[in-house]
């Protein structure tokens, strides 16, 4: 039947709202038969008529479940074919306002369920749009799929003027530096395995974001014939390498002989059964066990071998600990040596043995320092912490010759007994703070984002999914996308989604949650308003103290005031519930209440929480966490 001649399915009149676990449950558009040696798929679905529809064929064949995107005329041809051929379904598109926002809610997304969503970026344009956003995919080491578009590149078929200023040579040039892979193929079956490549290598630890761009000619050409789809799961990503039987048992033997191990807890898994054996871990060796608020929930913070809250910056206890300890490991620890120079000097010896298990050398490129210094590793593993954990804890407990916990080789943790928040008068970030806490330990929330200085002491966190990390490039603007990527992933699980946001980080990407409200997502949303791009108060500040210069001056051309930004009316002009401003801990945590409620009714809500100017940790004197820049 040649292309168009057929209806197409029935689209949903409404947006499908149905639940994460649904989505398996989706019908099949396209039909498959195997030929005798089971080992080729051809489509027999009589509508799959135009290049984009092979596209859209595997998309769904790769159980890619949400595509986000702003639209675009280059690839109106693959548009049309989310729509018309598989019916706005598996994938489902997430319509948003801005590229940027596509990206970062993928990325949220993936930081949940370490697997790819897919992104449509409109040519050169929404590709530049959306960069920032592909940097932090990059930084956080996440899977991401995006499809671009381009040309046509046969100028003779180029429409006048628009097709010329959105096509480009090596578009993907744009984003190679910090992006795993990009193609951009030539023909359908070409299509068809970069989009299996593309999946693999972005799922591929240590993962990133793919991009394959798709000539317009050979989105809208009609396919020629029948057209093949292997079968994804033989192009799988496959595991990480398990470490060597060696590696292992010489690591093991380095722990068990050690006075003073610590562990450094960086980038692992969400899956409760990694979290599980880190634990056994920690325990069989009696370690210390340090974690980072840059990294998402990796060890019980109330454990009583973890001393310290997470931090963003070591404080001067961990240095000690990290002096006194003979034998570290690191588990994918962002920036090992820049932690080693903070605690232990720059130019000092690390008198301890270091393991150091990573994969993360694979992925560096000159051009993104994001690599960190290079720190010293007596034992590289070249594997994932949570391929090595099991192994390393079983070779333990027969070195040792038991299952039973070591005694403790540190100090146990005091957990810290925290003061109410003042009752009385504009929060600080520390009021704040405290009254999330006293809300969350009341709940199974899941804490998208912090803001920037948050005082980590009032943080606590015994599930993976307690806190899912930073946005790693730190690119101000993504905490909105971030976090509506992440209750995207949570929907119906029973998890409340939470994310503390800086107002210049919503006010940079406040458009994003107009998605929210489309897609009825739910979502509590708290704006710690300092108005003030605090962060950079805090840099001038230093300038001023340094140069000798007049420290009154620092807020000059930080402020996001007079007039104040009306928070709330900008949630509420994109659909969402909220309220605030409010500045007292009672008013404040009265709001979470009826903040919850909403979400519980399956809206996104947002809270306006006014504080004073300043980061909680500077006013106790101690390093402040968070910094950006
Ligand atoms: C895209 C981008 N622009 C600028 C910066 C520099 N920067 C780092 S933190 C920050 C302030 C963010 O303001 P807000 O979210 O209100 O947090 P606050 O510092 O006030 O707590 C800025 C502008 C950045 N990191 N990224
Ligand atoms: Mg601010």
């Amino acid at each position: 039947m040649r292309p168009g001649t057929t209806p197409g399915p029935q689209i949903e009149a409404n947006p499908d709202t149905r639940q994460y676990a649904d989505h398996n449950q989706s019908l099949p558009i396209a039909t498959a038969t195997f030929d005798d040696k089971d080992t080729l798929v051809r489509s027999t679905n009589p509508q799959l008529g135009w290049g984009s529809d092979a596209v859209a064929e595997m998309l769904r064949r790769l159980d890619l479940r949400y595509i986000a995107l702003v639209p675009g005329s280059s690839y109106r041809g693959l548009h049309d074919s989310l729509v018309n051929y598989l019916g706005n379904r598996d994938p489902k598109m997430l319509v948003c306002l801005h590229e940027e926002h596509a990206v970062a809610i993928a990325h949220g997304y993936a930081k949940v369920t370490e697997r790819p969503m897919a992104v449509a970026l409109h040519s050169g344009v929404g590709l530049m749009h959306a960069t920032m956003a592909i940097y932090n995919v990059w930084c956080a080491r996440l899977p991401v799929v995006m499809l671009g578009a381009t040309g046509p590149g046969d100028a003779n078929m180029r429409r006048p003027w628009i097709d010329w200023i959105h096509t480009a040579k090596d578009q993907g040039a744009l984003i190679r530096n910090y992006s795993k892979w990009d193609d951009e193929p030539r023909s359908v079956p070409a299509v068809v395995e970069s989009l299996l490549r593309a999946c693999q290598i972005a799922c591929t630890p240590p993962c990133g974001p793919t991009y394959v761009c798709l000539d317009v000619a050979l989105q809208e050409g009609a396919i020629a014939g029948e057209i093949s789809f292997p079968d994804p799961a033989r192009f799988a990503a496959g595991q990480a390498p398990a470490p060597a039987a060696e590696v292992v048992e010489d690591a093991a033997r380095l722990l068990v002989a050690a006075k003073r191990p610590v562990i450094l807890m960086g980038r692992v898994s969400r899956r409760e059964d990694d979290w599980r054996v880190r634990i056994d871990l920690a325990e069989a060796l009696g370690a210390a066990v340090l974690t980072d608020m840059k990294t998402s929930a990796a060890f019980p913070t109330e454990h009583p071998l973890h001393p310290f809250e997470p931090r963003f910056r070591p404080s001067p206890a961990v240095a000690e600990l990290l002096k006194e300890a003979d034998v570290i490991l690191s588990l994918d620890w962002i920036d090992l040596k820049g932690e080693f120079d903070q605690t232990l000097g720059k130019d000092q010896q690390v008198r301890a043995k270091i393991i150091h298990c990573s994969l993360d050398r694979y992925l560096h490129n000159g051009w993104s320092m994001d690599y960190y210094g290079l720190p010293p590793a007596d034992l590289p593993i070249l594997s994932t912490p949570d391929m090595l954990a099991k192994p390393l804890l079983a070779a333990i407990r027969r070195l040792r010759g038991t299952d039973a916990p070591a005694p403790a080789k540190f100090p146990l943790r005091q957990a810290p007994t925290l003061p109410p928040p003042r009752a009385t008068g504009m929060m600080g970030l520390r009021d704040l703070a405290l009254v999330i806490r006293r809300f969350v330990d009341a709940r199974d929330v899941t804490v998208a984002n912090y803001s920037l200085g948050w005082p980590s002491d009032t943080v606590s966190f015994d599930h993976p999914l307690d806190y899912v990390g930073f946005d790693s490039g730190g690119g101000v603007g993504s905490g909105p996308g971030n976090a509506i990527g992440t209750a995207l992933a949570l929907k119906g699980s029973g998890r409340l989604v939470l994310a503390i946001i800086g107002d210049g980080d919503f006010a940079m990407a406040c458009n994003a949650f107009w998605t929210a409200a489309h897609m009825e997502i739910p979502l509590l949303v708290v704006v710690a308003n300092n108005r003030s791009y605090y962060n950079d108060v805090a840099h001038q500040e230093r300038m001023a103290l340094l140069r000798g210069r007049p420290v009154e001056n620092k807020f000059i051309g930080q402020e996001i005031d007079n007039p104040p930004l009306d928070i709330v009316a900008i949630a509420r002009a994109q659909g969402l519930d909220g309220e605030g401003p409010v500045e007292t801990s009672g008013d404040f945590a009265a709001a979470l209440e009826r903040g919850e409620a909403a979400v519980r009714a399956g809206r996104a809500y947002l809270i306006d929480a006014r504080i004073h100017v300043g980061y909680a940790d500077e006013a106790r004197g101690e390093h402040t966490a968070g910094r950006k820049s």
